[in-house]
């Protein structure tokens, strides 16, 4: 799933990517979207390691798109917001580093802006069917339909109500789905603060929503990347800041955009990969090879606190800790999942 840095320009967008990919965006590139990946790293990985001796380690990637920032006037952003568009999840940077700065309403602008673009696509549809409804023609009865879907949609967008996924009914769901209404799209805050603004809590408090909205000094962060390891320390010491939980927040979009992290081990690959919260195994081992989906026999399935903790396979069989898992096993976070599979 992709994960789309967005909001007004100039907001640190560009800055928080680099943060977190180690890739800088091509300014040439400003006006269109650009992406990377950011190494998601797990502190399971070297226990298991440990246990497995493998070849080679790989981590799992976020996808990040650094978009162009929205017009605070409106113009040109048609072409930006499907950009955003196309993004699973939204990350909204907000500007809070300047001494002027009203982040808060900042905020709410921002998510005005983009309702009032769901509000415009929605209305759209709507205007179109009920010209189409007044001819007859034989998806008539299917049109009608899709008009007394929409319409309570429209109204609730109209009263300036964002929507969630889970508010809307099935049916709602199947019809606003290719609109990829923005309103719907998980969204996480991040208030880009000056390197010394004391009180970020109170801000953080301002923003609604509980647990998706922290404060982070960007381009402080991003400056701190680019020194030298012991450099770093020595700056961090003498300034008495405390750089940000980089892993931490990673942790956090892989949350909002509701991505758990399994494991495969073995002596030749110990291996993380991220799979949607809720998924089954089967749908597990076809993001690995659809093979493995297609021929699907069970997955041997173990915690890998368990076997961390054990330190072996064997300790894991004697302690009846391998579970045999069919195809419908809703797979948790941390599992570490051997696919058997006829090919
Ligand atoms: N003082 C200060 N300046 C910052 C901070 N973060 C970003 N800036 C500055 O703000 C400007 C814009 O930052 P970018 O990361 O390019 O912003 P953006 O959201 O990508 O902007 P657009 O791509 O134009 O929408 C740059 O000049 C940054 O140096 C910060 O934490 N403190
Ligand atoms: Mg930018």
């Amino acid at each position: 799933m992709k994960i789309g840095l967005v909001s007004y320009q100039g907001s640190g967008k560009s800055t928080l990517f680099e943060w977190l990919t180690q890739i800088r965006p091509d300014p040439a590139l400003a006006h269109s979207s650009q992406s990377a990946m950011a190494v998601i790293p797990d502190h399971r990985v070297e226990p298991l390691c440990e246990i497995y001796h493998p070849k080679k380690i790989t981590l799992a990637q976020l996808e990040l798109v650094d978009t162009p920032g929205l017009s605070r006037t409106h113009e040109g952003n048609a072409s930006r917001l499907a950009q955003i568009r196309e993004a699973g999840c939204l990350v909204v940077v907000v500007a809070a580093f300047e001494r002027d700065a009203d982040p808060i309403s900042d905020l709410k602008s921002f998510e005005e802006d983009l309702l009032l673009a769901d509000l415009e696509i929605v209305t759209g549809r709507i205007e179109r069917l009920r010209e189409s409804i007044r001819k007859p023609r034989p998806d008539r009865d299917q049109q009608r339909a899709e008009l007394a879907a929409l319409e309570p949609v429209a109204e609730s967008l109209g009263r300036g109500e964002s929507l969630q996924l889970d508010e809307l009914t099935d049916e709602q769901q199947r019809m606003t789905r290719s609109f990829q209404m923005l309103t719907q799209k998980p969204r996480f805050v991040i208030l880009n603060v000056a390197e010394d603004t004391l009180d970020t809590e109170s801000l953080v408090a301002q923003v609604p929503g509980e647990g998706t909205c922290i404060a982070i000094p960007l381009r402080l962060e991003l400056e701190l990347t680019q020194l030298e390891p012991e450099e770093r320390e020595q700056f961090v010491s003498d300034m008495e800041i405390q750089a940000t939980d980089r892993d931490g927040l990673l942790r956090m979009l892989m949350d909002v955009s509701n991505q758990l992290i399994f494991f495969t081990a073995g002596d030749k690959e110990v291996r993380t990969w991220l799979l949607r919260k809720g998924a089954s195994a089967v749908e597990a081992a076809g993001n690995i090879h659809t093979d493995m989906a297609r021929g699907f026999i069970r997955a041997e399935t173990m915690k890998s606190e368990d076997l961390i903790r054990l330190g072996s396979e064997r300790e894991m069989k004697a302690g009846n800790l391998v579970r045999q898992e069919p195809k419908d096993y809703i797979v948790e976070e941390g599992d570490v999942l051997l696919f058997r599979f006829n090919v």
